[in-house]
């Protein structure tokens, strides 16, 4: 059977995919878990009095834009719950996040709409489900599916005042319901994604870019200022009326990649390779963990195109930084950043920087995997961490990382997923460096994803499981990967002790 770790190319050396896996300890205490997000495995689309959210829209109006295909089904876990939690706890998992769906709880998710008892009582019966298996609920207010209503009322992220006002209210439901149970809050996932392929690219609901005849140069930016000042408010709320009883935290989660210089030796590649991560996490990651305005080198490239704050809005990103009490990174892989010379298009968003998976020298950055932008390349994540933790010094935990390998479809292929396995072994070698050699504050990793899921744009394609799902019985299969994950936790937080 083809494996992609069969496909002999020239990698780079320093991107560390050469190294065995060598099980490296970590702390004691160090936990670990597995996520999903509501769009991407819950199914039930009408059940429960479920509102629409622009997935269901994005997905069923052009469906060429998600490979044909749309998550009415998914994986069904609206209706498997309990067994998919039985499942996690044979992997002895210590959490489970999850995203919770705004328009089951808020069917048409606006602060005067009314709230559905039903969605209430699904996430209920999860979150004690998940308590009574000891797995710690890590829950995520929004993961990529806006109530279509707020959608069609204002535009979502667009109208910040009406967003803001919204997103609060929903914010104090789901503590309000919840948060007795909580203990770790995320706000938003990866405000990047939505900013840039929902509102530039396109690629993501609602679809907004330049073909749709939508301001690109603009449009992300107001979406990116949305998201941080929601956040702001949301935790201020949360620290004044709920985390006195409920002693919970709360944060957000920021994606990235790391970025390598295309031409080592090009001293313009090499600001590059900083410049695009400024782009990409200093937009958010100064903002709201250092209670700042966006880094000096956005505000010189984009000019008008990026709103300003007023000395209120400063105020509170002061007053609530530090009470983000952990930098929660989505990470997945490295890339090449090259300084580009010709002139940009108007709606540029990196400051002209190309970024690709091969150097100057035709080396590629690691092997590939089932999804174009993702290779295996530890040693950045490595990097990323001593980036992150020297930039922002808070504790760190994963919130995501893994990958999709080739043939998975096939059960067969997946259970015998040699390639995560590998993937999974050399970035958890890479924590382990990043705690014990370079000091920093690693605390847990949330492998993505528990099962194969609905993977966007990409549809089923991608199988980011460490269960296998057939999408036609929705029979789940655990995979090497997930035995694997359960060994190599148990033995390297023994190593440690
Ligand atoms: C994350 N990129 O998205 C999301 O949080 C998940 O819902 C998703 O399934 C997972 O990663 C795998 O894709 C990303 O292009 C999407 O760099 C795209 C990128 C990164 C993360």
């Amino acid at each position: 059977m083809f494996q992609a770790t069969d496909v002999i190319t020239k990698h780079s050396e320093s991107a560390g995919y050469h190294e065995r896996v060598q099980e490296l300890p970590l702390p004691s205490n160090f936990s670990w878990g597995t996520a999903t997000a509501a769009y991407q495995v819950e199914g039930g689309a009408d059940q429960g009095g479920k509102g629409k959210s622009i997935w269901d829209t994005f997905s069923h109006l052009q469906p060429s834009r998600t490979n044909g295909e749309h998550a009415d089904v998914a994986c069904d876990h609206y209706n498997r719950m309990p067994e998919d939690v039985d499942l996690m706890s044979t992997f002895d998992v210590d959490v489970y996040r999850f995203s919770l769906s705004w328009s089951r709880i808020i069917p048409f998710g606006g602060r005067k709409d009314a709230i559905s008892d039903e969605g209430i009582a699904f996430y209920d019966k999860l979150i004690n489900n998940l308590l009574e298996h000891n797995i710690e609920p890590v829950v995520t207010l929004y993961h990529w599916d806006l109530p279509q209503a707020l959608y069609d009322r204002y535009h979502g992220f667009l109208d910040t005042d009406e967003f803001r006002a919204d997103f609060i209210h929903y914010a104090r439901v789901c503590f309000s319901r919840f948060g007795d149970r909580v203990r770790k809050w995320v706000t938003f996932n990866e405000p990047y994604i939505i900013s840039i392929f929902a509102h530039l690219n396109g690629t993501l609901a609602p679809g907004h870019c330049r073909e749709q005849g939508t301001d690109t140069k603009t449009e992300p930016w107001r979406v990116g200022h949305t998201i941080i000042l929601s956040h702001a408010s949301v935790v201020q709320m949360y620290a004044s009326e709920f985390q006195p009883t409920q002693e919970g935290s709360i944060s957000i989660v920021l994606n990235g990649h790391f970025y390598e210089p295309f031409n080592p030796q090009n001293q313009a590649d090499i600001d590059a390779a900083e410049r695009r991560m400024v782009f990409y996490i200093g937009w958010f990651g100064d903002t709201i963990f250092l209670g700042q305005d966006y880094p000096i080198a956005m505000r010189e490239y984009l000019g008008t195109r990026l709103p300003t704050f007023t000395s209120e809005e400063i105020e509170l990103l002061r007053q609530t930084a530090q009470l983000n009490a952990f930098y929660g990174m989505n990470h997945y892989s490295t890339k090449y950043a090259r300084q580009l010379t010709d002139p940009p298009t108007d709606d540029d968003w990196t400051s002209n920087i190309e970024e690709g998976p091969v150097n100057s020298d035709g080396l590629e950055i690691g092997p590939a995997s089932a999804q174009q932008w993702l290779r295996v390349a530890p040693e950045g994540f490595r990097k990323l961490l001593n980036w992150v933790w020297k930039r922002y010094r808070l504790p760190v935990i994963i919130t995501e990382n893994g990958c999709p390998c080739i043939g998975e479809k096939d059960v067969q292929v997946a259970i015998n997923d040699t390639f995560r396995q590998r993937y999974f072994g050399l970035y958890l070698d890479a924590i382990s460096r990043a705690i014990y050699q370079d000091g920093v504050d690693v605390k847990g990793y949330y492998a993505w994803s528990l099962m194969d899921n609905y993977e966007w744009a990409a549809g089923y394609g991608p199988r980011y499981g460490i269960v296998h799902v057939d999408f036609e019985t929705l029979k789940r299969t655990p995979k090497g990967s997930a035995w694997y994950l359960r060994d190599s936790f148990k033995s390297r937080r023994q190593a440690s002790s």
